[in-house]
């Protein structure tokens, strides 16, 4: 609930952390009762599962929410405490993000999220968008993605953040950014979020297209960084961890901020002008319509 909260407010998690601060005694933070039982080294919750390795520092992130793993305002909410206690726990320097769904990593953001709803929900679900990519993409922390089943639109995006990307080599799954195909426009910060990994022209065309790439074209176009037999995806995404953990930290951030400050700052002073954006582009009849024909055509593909 505190961190609902806190991304309904314009301070969001870093409103939430100087609140946490703020009651800090003897170099301890104090937090909510709530958040003490998620503090150990391992921990559950009911759509996120997070083991830490202690002696190598690394945290391995599942997404247990069945049936694809969609991002859904409590997903999010779930998704943004998790990586926010590791981001804390100085002794935590990297984090992997795997599923534990069967041939989806993540199916991106819950269309039921942005079909049918008010205009308020609407704002509170994008802020939290917003905050999750926010939290990966400036993370201190060595992040990979390890894309074990497709990963579409915001599934795409949430592995684009991440240092990263270690897909499972298997011709029946897709990866890519597919808003324009559901009659949506990803937003500004998508667009440079792949710009910044493939480059210029393969995003618009990739874009305007709203293309869904294979394993085989996702490395092609350098959407992900290596292809590997699907039970070796978590093994290598540990092993290559191994490698950056081997660089120091504090060279490694300050390489990974400079590369993607801009982007941040960009969002960061646009935020409450992206929601209200997306609020009144997504309230639209025809863009509810859209996402209507998109939902029957989900149904009607599965039947
Ligand atoms: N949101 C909500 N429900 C979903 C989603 C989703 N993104 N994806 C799938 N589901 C549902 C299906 O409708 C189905 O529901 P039910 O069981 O009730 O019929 C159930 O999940 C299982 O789906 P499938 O049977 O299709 O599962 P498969 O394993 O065969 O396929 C896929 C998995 C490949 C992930 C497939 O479900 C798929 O392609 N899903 C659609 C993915 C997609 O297009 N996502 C785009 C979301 S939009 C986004 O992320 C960015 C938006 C930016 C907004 C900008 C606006 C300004």
């Amino acid at each position: 609930m505190a961190l609902r909260a806190a991304l309904r407010n314009k301070c969001g998690l870093s409103g939430l952390l100087s609140q946490w601060s703020s009651c800090s005694s003897h170099g301890r933070v104090c937090v909510s009762p709530v958040l003490v039982s998620q503090q150990r080294n391992n921990s559950t919750s009911p759509k996120i599962k997070v083991d830490v390795d202690q002696s190598s520092g690394v945290a391995v992130m599942h997404m247990q929410s069945p049936p694809v793993n969609s991002l859904s305002l409590d997903f999010l909410t779930e998704f943004c405490i998790s990586v926010e206690k590791l981001e804390m726990d100085k002794s935590c320097r990297g984090l992997i993000i795997t599923s534990s769904q069967p041939k989806v990593f993540s199916a991106g953001l819950d269309i039921m999220e942005m079909y049918g709803k008010s205009p308020e929900r609407c704002g509170e679900f994008w802020r939290a968008v917003q905050e999750m990519w926010l939290k990966m993409y400036s993370s201190n922390m060595v992040t990979i993605a390890a894309i074990n089943g497709s990963s579409p639109a915001g599934g795409c995006l949430m592995s684009l953040t991440c240092d990263y990307r270690i897909m499972a080599d298997n011709p029946r799954y897709s990866i890519g950014l597919n808003e324009t195909q559901l009659g949506i426009v990803a937003p500004f910060w998508f667009k440079d979020t792949m710009t910044n990994t493939v480059g210029h022209r393969t995003t618009e065309i990739a874009l305007e297209l709203g293309l869904l790439y294979s394993p085989a074209e996702a490395l092609k176009i350098g959407l992900v960084d290596q292809l590997v037999p699907e039970d070796q995806v978590l093994t290598t995404a540990t092993q290559t961890m191994t490698k950056w953990l081997a660089i120091p930290d504090h060279a490694r951030q300050i390489t990974k901020s400079m590369m993607r400050k801009p982007i941040i700052d960009k969002l960061t002073s646009n935020r409450e002008a992206d929601i209200q954006n997306f609020v009144s582009f997504i309230t639209k009849d025809s863009i509810q319509k859209s996402l209507r024909m998109y939902l029957e055509m989900l149904k009607k593909r599965k039947g």
